[in-house]
């Protein structure tokens, strides 16, 4: 997949994109990352990208022209790319204003060719940018970060682990497709013996009992405990199934008395 990000701040996102999932996949061939500094379009000699707001306020504004010149020249390096079928890459515009990202959102993302991702700093960019070249707005979540870099990270990062191929591609498809919308249930490695200091073993028996269905049910359990005690928004509008009943009403039943 091929990945523009236009940014004022291309060293934040090569430092990231050198490891973990992301650095794999791009040395894999699978997201080509290209980064595009508005600052390199910009036409006065102090090669300024930002004004003050008109009607006045505390802050700065991204200006137009160094930012649809940023994402002319990531459309047209897609381009020439030879990026699959040479589709236009979809823009996305990352933003306090933008609709929350989803693990639905992330799985559309993936299917597409291209992306070209804007991470703005200051108050933001210049309305008339995204009127004329911003597809869409993302936002991470309800807290105030100090620009669009970290977000962009985050939204290749979710993308990457999903692309053919990659590590967390496999894994996660059999891992989501039997946590099906529920938060995750503990995981134990060794030794047995906690850190309590009491010398007993501190992993559940069930998880050493070697019967399959036993552990496969206590899982299920708990990951059904945890989502309707730390997310119960999760579970609103749920289809039940019986089996899935039955643990949560014995776990809650089992807590209250
Ligand atoms: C304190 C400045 N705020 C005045 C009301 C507005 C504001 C402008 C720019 C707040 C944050 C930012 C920078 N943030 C992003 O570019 C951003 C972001 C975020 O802050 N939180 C969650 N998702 C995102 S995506 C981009």
């Amino acid at each position: 997949m091929w990945c523009g990000v236009v940014t004022l701040f291309p060293d934040m996102l090569r430092a990231a994109a050198d490891a973990g999932v992301l650095g794999r996949a791009i040395a894999a061939g699978l997201v080509d990352l290209q980064l595009f500094n508005p600052r390199s379009f910009a036409v006065d000699r102090h090669r300024t990208v930002d004004d003050r707001p008109y009607g006045g306020g505390p802050g700065m504004v991204m200006m137009v022209e160094p930012l649809l010149e940023a994402i002319g020249a990531a459309r047209e390096t897609s381009r020439s790319s030879g990026a699959e079928q040479r589709a236009e890459p979809r823009v996305i515009y990352l933003s306090p204003q933008g609709a929350p990202l989803t693990q639905a959102k992330v799985e559309t993302l993936a299917a597409l060719p291209g992306l070209i991702l804007l991470a703005g700093r200051y108050e933001g960019v210049d309305e008339r940018v995204l009127d004329s070249v911003v597809d869409e707005e993302l936002s991470i979540g309800d807290y105030v970060l100090s620009g669009g870099e970290l977000p962009a990270l985050v939204v290749l990062d979710a993308v990457a682990r999903l692309l053919p191929g990659s590590l967390g591609n496999s894994a996660s498809a059999l891992e989501e497709s039997h946590l099906d919308g529920l938060l995750d249930y503990p995981h134990y490695t060794r030794p047995e013996i906690g850190p309590s200091g009491k010398g007993e073993s501190s992993v559940p028996s069930v998880l050493l009992s070697g019967d399959h269905e036993a552990v496969r049910l206590w899982r299920r359990q708990q990951a059904l405990l945890r989502t309707w005690l730390r997310r119960p928004d999760m579970l609103v509008g749920r289809e039940w199934s019986e089996e899935d009943r039955r643990l949560l009403e014995e776990a809650l039943g089992a807590s209250s008395h």
